[in-house]
């Protein structure tokens, strides 16, 4: 058995020389290293059949995102450079807690309005591969709309800590919550998402947390101990006809896969009440206990169990991947979460 996957060589072009953690430069985490390491064992298991997305233009992706974010990223860098800064760009400033930030006029300010937060660069490469990225997203979610039971999209940068309007945590546009909206537009009349990277996906969250024709499901880190920090409590369940379409399942450190599985079971217990027609995984490698930003003890093996869970929901499935930067071991664990995913665990 295999399914169509998606992935451009642009994507390769996003290429920040640094980011910085604990106030120092240090080599970035998401790199185009991490393409071939998904890639090449996908492909040669027979799991994915990879092919370029063609451009289904920026229509999908202005669904989602605000117009205002989206022509920022396709023009920061240049103006970076038009303003006489040497580096990629970088955020250095946030606005004051209780204002209605006003968009600046000049780069420096824009940045900050416009960033989530401040480790991600964007750099020379970063709009063609974010766009390509996005792409690829669409084009899976369109080949489970013409009649599909899955397809991956092999996206890079990931996306699922963009918002409407903000980049960060590697993320700039929202891969998963444009396949999402896609899959609204063309045929779908519920879709869920379950996002089970390590990170609270919030950008997807905040995209649809008003909303209750997308379900929002994610397993993640405590977020008073790590990454997004503000979101991902799990009394956020939504807001207004939203409420009680938004499910998180914040877990602290050490959580072992016994633990963790017992939130999927009661996560998986919200997606078969929605009854989606639907599915959209944000798919994080990130919860593996080798991971450098895990706090989870996820190992190889527990990923195909994982996956065999998610694939036997039943659902037509979009895969989207996430983060995952135990960068050596990333091929043996895609492997792994597809092999149970296909039903071939041996
Ligand atoms: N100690 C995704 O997994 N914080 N994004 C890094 C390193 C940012 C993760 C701190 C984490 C962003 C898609
Ligand atoms: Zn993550």
């Amino acid at each position: 058995m295999t399914m169509r996957g998606f992935f451009d060589d642009a994507q390769r072009l996003h290429a920040p020389a640094f980011e910085i953690v604990g106030g120092q430069m240090v080599p970035p985490f998401e790199t185009k290293d991490r393409v071939d390491r998904l890639l090449r064992p996908l492909s040669a298991a027979g799991y994915c059949q990879f092919e370029t997305p063609r451009d289904f233009g920026l229509d999908p992706i202005l669904a989602t995102h605000d117009p205002a974010l989206v022509a920022f990223l396709q023009r920061a860098y240049d103006d970076w450079k038009a303003a006489g800064f040497e580096g990629d760009v970088f955020a250095t400033v946030m606005p004051p807690q209780h204002c209605r930030p006003r968009k600046p006029q000049f780069i420096e300010g824009e940045v900050g309005y416009f960033a989530a937060s401040g480790e991600s660069a964007i750099a020379q490469g970063t709009w063609p591969a974010v766009y390509a990225s996005a792409q690829c997203a669409v084009a899976a979610a369109d080949a489970v709309a013409q009649g599909d039971k899955a397809a991956f999209a092999l996206c890079r940068p990931p996306g699922h800590h963009a918002t409407k309007g903000q980049f960060g945590g590697y993320c700039y546009l929202n891969n998963a919550a444009i396949a999402a909206q896609y899959l609204r537009n063309h045929g779908s009349q519920r879709v869920a998402i379950l996002d089970i990277d390590f990170h609270h996906g919030n950008g997807t969250q905040d995209i649809f947390y008003d909303r209750d024709d997308v379900l929002f499901v994610s397993l993640h880190g405590d977020p008073s101990l790590t990454y997004p920090f503000f979101l991902g409590y799990d009394d956020e369940t939504g807001l207004g006809a939203g409420e009680g379409f938004n499910r998180n399942y914040p877990m602290g450190p050490g959580t072992d896969f016994h633990a963790w599985a017992a939130a999927l079971h009661d996560a998986m217990g919200h997606l078969n009440a929605f009854a989606a027609d639907t599915l959209v995984v944000s798919v994080g490698l990130d919860t593996y206990q080798h991971d450098p930003q895990s706090i989870f003890q996820i190992s190889t093996e527990d990923f195909a169990t994982i996956g065999s869970w998610i694939q036997h929901l039943g659902f037509p499935t979009v895969l989207v991947m996430e983060g995952g930067y135990a960068v050596e071991d990333l091929p043996k664990n895609v492997s792994s979460f597809f092999a149970g995913f296909m039903g071939d665990v041996g």
